[in-house]
């Protein structure tokens, strides 16, 4: 059966179809220069865009996506103010692949779906939407929903319309397609691009001047699958499959991966993962914004000059500068690791090598689990010290405007109105055949686990805007996940029991596994922001593991309005001011 389905893409490559399958996305060979996507820039406040979703498959079966702009150029940076309007024209351009009868079927001999992308929610290989990670954007058609949101092959170009927030903290944020079930095909195939909101430089004096890179590291389906693990590393165990058909964590970080990475698209493929190359001026001072736009893949990035790690001078997580509540404020955190799971983003400033010295990005192997993936060392890319090296197209301004403090209470001053508690597991449906499908649950305490039912309308959480609540999120899987909201922030108060408070925000953050004897399951506590006065509505919030996300670790949230409603004028009142002194009541659904 297999065999047929190869055969057909093979001749179909063979057709008219295969050069327009090269055609569309195309990818850098190994090895290539590192090129920056394109910048799409908001002039006079404004950002107005087309992009078009394409994908084409390749010979060896796999399937490539991208978005391109009006101009043909793949997965453009949107480059965006605090303040702005952005305009963004999508066009659905998929083809069925997934189906060998309607193979390489082009978009526009599909018909006019007749159904209304603001609430059809129509989920199918084809359909196609926008999420946009990290931005405080409303809940809403045509702004950030994912639940009725989908474009169809064949629609008319679908409108995007919204103002960036005027208080959206400046950083990396990103763009990537949401169809509950198809996410993780849509971008392990490279569906994903940067969007920056300028004036990290406004927040962080280092910065200002400086070069930026930006860097989108994907994961995607083994180029050489069935490859042996290169001689010079060490022997692992016998290569395993885990529950989700991917290589399974060995423990040792050596071995063959469950995925291989791309760096802007050059990949960096198994088993010799042949790096990319970055130039840099030697010595010189640079802004990296490194996105984890992978599927499933963590990342542990360092940058090594002669196998030392260097110390990599840490801005900005998850578009949000770090210290952003302490006198610290200006500095620097210097770091010689960085985990990023998937979906998180890193702002740092790296020191080039000296002329002669050749630099290494590197992602060291994370641990993923006994029933996670197996996420290896391996190269990215090598730092090339060269006095010719390009000018960076983008630097930071020299002297900017120091950003006006925040006049929102810091969030970890604000009393939380409730706990909630909530967990990860994973089920086999049929629990006496380990080799039978798995279900993924993200489980609000109380409520039974389910997969996450898209038809729904009723939501797991219903919370109040102007609040703030506390969410202890526990992993009873034997396996990592990476929880993510969409449209707000929150703060990691505590981290594996531990008091970790940090002094900045995030919207992913990774769950560690439960190693199957302790007496607790591992845990984060997390302060949620509902106090947002665009926020109203119902959103999503889920593991960052796409394939975890695709088959139901999901669950939905409705934030109503506060009562009065909120006014510009009147959001920032503090709900901590008026909740500050009642006591912080725990919340089991169905226990109290
Ligand atoms: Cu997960």
């Amino acid at each position: 059966m297999k065999f047929s389905v190869w055969a057909i893409v093979v001749v179909l490559c063979l057709a008219p179809f295969c050069a327009h399958a090269e055609s569309v996305c195309p990818r850098p060979e190994p090895g290539s220069m590192v090129q920056e996507p394109e910048d799409l820039r908001s002039q006079n406040g404004v950002l107005e865009a087309q992009l078009t979703a394409s994908n084409a498959a390749q010979a060896n079966g796999a399937i490539r996506y991208c978005y391109t702009d009006a101009a043909g150029h793949e997965s453009p940076t949107l480059r965006v103010h605090p303040g702005d309007l952005v305009v963004l024209h999508l066009i659905n351009a998929l083809t069925e692949l997934s189906h060998a009868s309607t193979a390489a079927m082009p978009a526009h001999a599909h018909a006019h779906s007749a159904a209304n992308p603001c609430t059809s929610g129509i989920m199918s290989p084809v359909s196609t939407n926008l999420h946009f990670h990290g931005l405080t954007i409303p809940p809403v058609c045509h702004q950030d929903d994912v639940m009725k949101t989908s474009v169809q092959p064949g629609d008319a170009p679908f409108e995007y319309r919204f103002k960036v927030p005027g208080n959206e903290p400046p950083g990396l944020y990103w763009y990537h397609p949401h169809i509950h079930g198809f996410s993780k095909e849509q971008l392990l195939g490279g569906a994903s691009g940067a969007l920056i909101v300028e004036g990290i430089e406004r927040a962080k004096k280092a910065t200002a001047g400086l070069p930026e890179r930006v860097f989108v590291i994907r994961d995607l389906d083994l180029i050489n699958p069935n490859a042996p693990p290169a001689k010079s590393e060490p022997v692992v165990p016998k290569f395993l499959i885990d529950r989700d058909g991917d290589a399974a964590n060995n423990g040792t970080g050596f071995g063959k991966p469950a995925k291989d990475l791309s760096i802007n698209y050059v990949p960096v493929p198994y088993p010799d993962y042949p790096p990319a190359t970055i130039k840099m001026k030697p010595g010189e001072k640079q802004l990296w914004r490194v996105l984890n736009a992978s599927a499933i893949t963590y990342l542990n990035l360092s940058v090594l000059f002669n196998r030392v790690p260097q110390s990599l001078g840490l801005v900005a997580m998850d578009g949000v500068p770090m210290n952003l509540n302490d006198s610290l404020k200006d500095s620097v955190d210097p770091q010689n690791h960085i985990g990023l799971p998937p979906g998180a983003r890193v702002e740092f400033i790296v020191n080039g090598p000296a002329e002669g010295v050749t630099g290494l990005l590197v992602t060291r192997t994370v641990d993923t689990g006994p029933g996670g993936e197996n996420d290896t060392n391996r190269m990215l890319a090598k730092i090339v010290a060269s006095p010719n090296a390009p000018e960076s197209r983008t630097k930071l301004e020299s002297s900017p405007q120091p950003l006006a403090p925040s006049s929102e209470a810091w969030l970890g001053s604000v009393a939380p109105v409730l706990v909630r508690h909530l967990y990860f597991s994973e089920k086999l449906t049929d629990p006496n055949d380990p080799t039978s499908a798995v279900e993924f649950y993200l489980t609000v305490d109380g409520q039974e686990p389910k997969m996450f039912d898209m038809s729904s309308d009723i939501p797991n959480i219903v919370a109040k805007q102007r609040t703030v609540e506390d969410w202890v999120i526990e992993n009873r899987s034997r396996e990592l996940h990476a929880f993510h909201i969409h449209q707000l922030h929150f703060l990691l108060l505590d981290y594996m029991g531990r008091q970790v408070n940090e002094d900045f925000l995030r919207d992913t953050v990774n769950v560690p596994y439960y190693d199957g004897r302790s007496l607790a399951y591992p845990t984060v506590r997390l302060r949620m922001d509902f106090r947002d006065p665009n926020i109203v509505g119902t959103f999503v919030y889920h593991c960052h593991l796409l394939e975890h996300e695709d088959k139901g670790m999901m669950g939905s949230i409705r934030v109503d309005p506060a009562s009065p409603p909120v006014s510009e004028n009147n959001a920032r009142t503090r709900c901590g001011a008026r909740d500050a002194g009642a006591p912080c009541k725990e919340f089991h659904l169905g226990k109290n």
